[in-house]
């Protein structure tokens, strides 16, 4: 479903087995080098959402190799298998073999959500590419918040994502302003034996490898 110019929703696009596999490894990656924390925002505040980063190591407002807000570690590698994921992913939201072609994600934030955690309305501007951002949900389904290039406020679209889910935000959507205001405890499937919602965002920051 193209919800909006370049932002692509694709439901159900991981099969039930490639969404086992995705938790497993968020399970790996939130005690790896930079153990899954709340990020701590520059006034005082905290997010909701507990974060894990690959590749880079995302914090407010920039992409590090060091995670010096939490531990001083290197962030655990890109794996390549999520560049295929990534690059099949653009081929199947756009419906062209070639949107994937030379897509070079090099860092991916994965999100965790309780039943109480959300994400405020705002945009994504650290990354210096104009690359698509492929999103991808498992457990919990949510409500997610699609909203407009020029403010936090409506108009919005709320789309309702659920444990599979692939959404590719391209083009001028890349820079839409987007949020998550709640999530629907309980609703991830029982095989994942998950509680709580994960997001993982592909990104290509654009910065010197
Ligand atoms: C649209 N994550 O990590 S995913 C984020 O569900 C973030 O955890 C939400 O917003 C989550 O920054 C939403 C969908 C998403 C991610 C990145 C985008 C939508 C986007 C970047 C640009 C435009
Ligand atoms: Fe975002």
């Amino acid at each position: 479903t193209v919800v909006a110019p370049g932002a692509v929703h694709v439901p159900g696009w991981l099969s039930t087995e490639d969404q086992r596999r995705l938790v497993e490894a968020c399970r790996e990656w939130a005690t790896g080098p930079v153990p899954m924390r709340h990020t701590r925002l520059p006034r005082g505040g905290v997010m909701s959402v507990r974060t894990v980063c690959l590749g880079w190591h995302w914090k407010p407002y920039a992409y590090t190799r060091t995670a010096d807000d939490v531990n001083g570690a290197r962030v655990a590698p890109f794996p390549a298998w999520l560049t295929e994921w990534g690059r099949r992913a653009l081929a199947d939201a756009y419906e062209d073999p070639a949107a994937g072609v030379g897509y070079a994600p090099d860092t991916a934030l994965i999100n965790f959500y309780d039943a109480a955690a959300k994400m405020g309305m705002h945009q994504d501007k650290d990354e210096r590419s104009s690359a698509p951002v492929v999103s991808l949900t498992v457990g919990d389904s949510c409500v997610f918040r699609f909203g407009n290039t020029e403010t936090r406020t409506r108009p919005w679209t709320d789309v309702e994502l659920a444990s599979g889910d692939l959404f590719v935000f391209g083009g001028e959507s890349r820079w839409a302003y987007h949020g998550v205001p709640k999530v629907h405890p309980g609703t991830a499937p029982a095989t994942l034996d998950l509680t709580g919602r994960l997001n993982l965002t592909l990104r290509e920051t654009g910065l010197p490898s």
